[in-house]
């Protein structure tokens, strides 16, 4: 039976390869390794929520939050808890189990933590899983908001080490990792990829994904997103990423990553939707749900869920890796493999 093994030693030459392999071997190995450790025909479904927008002080070239660049966007304080909370119930009531909270900030301030940690505690309560994006964490910042119950913590390294520089000045690639580490050593889950469609290499692609295959622990989450190219931000007049080479970006993701999630995340609603079928044949298993990620559009909730029905995929339920069904599913996937081994074997002899 093939097996894809948690790994933390690959090479830069095995992940090339993996990215050169002809298009349909790389999308039949992805679905493979999905089908070990996932159920294929379900996607986790998450719901942004913006609760510090605008004028952030990092120069991120691809972000329409930098109070460097004109973009247009207007700016708001941090959002009342109780508004938080509204926005968590609407989100749960059309159907996420996961809500996220971003902050454009560089790092959260000591003024801001009793807020957030009680925005957790409300969203938690109602039953969503909790995720939050702030900037970088120091080592206490991470250990409250572990304490009060946060299940996954968002912070991207965005690209390889080497194309970093063109994209972010205001703080190092080390740094990020540095936030990484303190999200682990503090006990939540780690929400960790990148951003495809900057101008970067298929080499900067390998480099992101060998940075994150080879980090001590895979993230739980990896959010592969297509740049969204916003007016006034440097990268507004990109060149288009093709899209097969988005879908071998999620592939390999899916490959060296085999249980981590991988969520097809910004970018969907300039994708039409054969590509986004193909992404979830890729490996991706998770997305953003609702008209809105940060600051720009993202597909209609009722659009995707008429696609999750023509491509019979349904929600997963949260913690569904726990559930009985989940571990049945796995059984009875691992025989439906034994099987189709011995059906290849005997087709080959
Ligand atoms: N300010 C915090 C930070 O950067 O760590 C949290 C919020 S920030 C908006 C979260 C992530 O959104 C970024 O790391 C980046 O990967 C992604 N992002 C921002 N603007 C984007 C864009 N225009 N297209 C695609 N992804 C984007
Ligand atoms: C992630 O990787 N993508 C999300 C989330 N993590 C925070 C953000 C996408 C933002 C896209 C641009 C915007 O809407 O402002
Ligand atoms: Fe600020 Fe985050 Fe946008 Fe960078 S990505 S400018 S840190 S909000």
């Amino acid at each position: 039976m093939s097996q894809y093994n948690l790994r933390h030693d690959w090479t830069r030459s095995e992940v090339q390869a993996l990215f050169a392999l002809p298009f349909n071997d790389l999308m039949f190995q992805a679905q493979t390794a999905h089908r070990q450790y996932f159920n294929p025909n379900q996607v986790q479904v998450s719901t942004l929520c913006s609760i510090k927008t605008g004028a952030c002080p990092e120069d991120c070239a691809y972000c329409p939050q930098s109070a460097r660049y004109d973009t247009g966007l207007e700016r708001e304080k941090l959002m009342a808890v109780e508004k938080v909370i509204e926005e968590a119930k609407l989100a749960k009531a059309s159907g996420a189990t996961r809500f996220c909270m971003g902050a454009a900030w560089r790092s959260p301030k000591a003024k801001d933590m009793q807020y957030v940690v009680n925005m957790v505690k409300g969203v938690k309560s109602l039953g969503l899983e909790t995720c939050m994006t702030l900037g970088m964490l120091n080592e206490n910042q991470a250990q409250e908001l572990a304490g009060a119950g946060l299940d996954y913590y968002n912070h991207n390294l965005d690209t390889s080490p080497e194309f970093y520089g063109d994209i972010i000045t205001t703080r190092t690639y080390q740094d990020r990792l540095n936030t990484l580490a303190n999200v682990r050593q503090a006990g939540m889950k780690v929400c960790c990829g990148g951003i495809v469609g900057m101008g970067e290499e298929e080499d900067d692609r390998v480099g992101l994904l060998l940075q994150l295959a080879n980090m001590p622990e895979h993230p739980e989450s990896v959010p592969i997103n297509m740049l969204v190219k916003v007016e006034g931000t440097p990268l507004a007049d990109e060149a288009d990423l093709d899209p097969f080479d988005f879908i071998r970006t999620i592939a390999v993701a899916r490959i060296v990553m085999p249980a981590s999630h991988v969520r097809l995340s910004a970018g969907r609603e300039t994708m039409n939707e054969q590509t986004q079928a193909m992404a979830f044949l890729a490996g991706a298993n998770s997305i953003f749900y609702g008209e809105k990620l940060l600051t720009t559009p993202n597909p209609e909730a009722n659009k995707d869920m008429q696609l999750f029905k023509r491509l019979g995929i349904e929600p997963e339920p949260y913690e569904t890796e726990h559930t009985e069904e989940a571990l049945t599913h796995a059984i009875e996937q691992q025989m439906v493999d034994a099987q189709n081994d011995k059906f290849f074997y005997n087709a080959a002899n």
